[in-house]
């Protein structure tokens, strides 16, 4: 059984910040851990929009703190982000994400899983795991 605190991630290589500053994320779980996916608690910082296309990757996403909006690019929807909500990016959605009145803590599951210290290409993709 693997059992990780938040505590032991902060400062250490698991923890990464986005470059332009939108956003840090804890990787609890990561390839390595050979559970088939990955799990992270990422921090959007309040006032940013991030512009992002999984295009390798499902994301399962679960707001716990904060507040925020997802805007899908395709369809210009714009879904509120609170704590409660999740979204599922089945379909590799592009889509803004922004944090608006506060920081937004949310809880997100990567399949494939990431390897550790992936951040954001031009696209806003991670490279494809396997
Ligand atoms: C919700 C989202 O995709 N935010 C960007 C960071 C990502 N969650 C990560 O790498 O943890």
């Amino acid at each position: 059984m693997i059992v990780r605190k938040i505590d032991d991630i902060i400062d250490t290589e698991r923890e990464v910040f986005a470059p332009n500053g939108n956003w840090v994320s804890r990787r609890l779980l990561l390839k390595d851990d050979n559970m088939g996916f990955s799990f992270h608690e990422t921090v959007i910082f309040k006032g940013t929009e991030t512009r992002i296309w999984y295009k390798n990757h499902v994301e399962v996403v679960y707001c716990v703190e904060g507040e925020g909006e997802v805007e899908t690019i395709r369809d210009g929807k714009v879904y509120p982000i609170r704590p409660g909500t999740l979204y599922a990016l089945d379909k590799h959605d592009q889509h803004y994400l922004r944090a608006l009145g506060s920081d937004l803590k949310l809880l997100c599951v990567f399949k494939p899983p990431l390897v550790g210290d992936e951040v954001h290409d031009e696209e806003g993709s991670y490279p494809k795991g396997d």
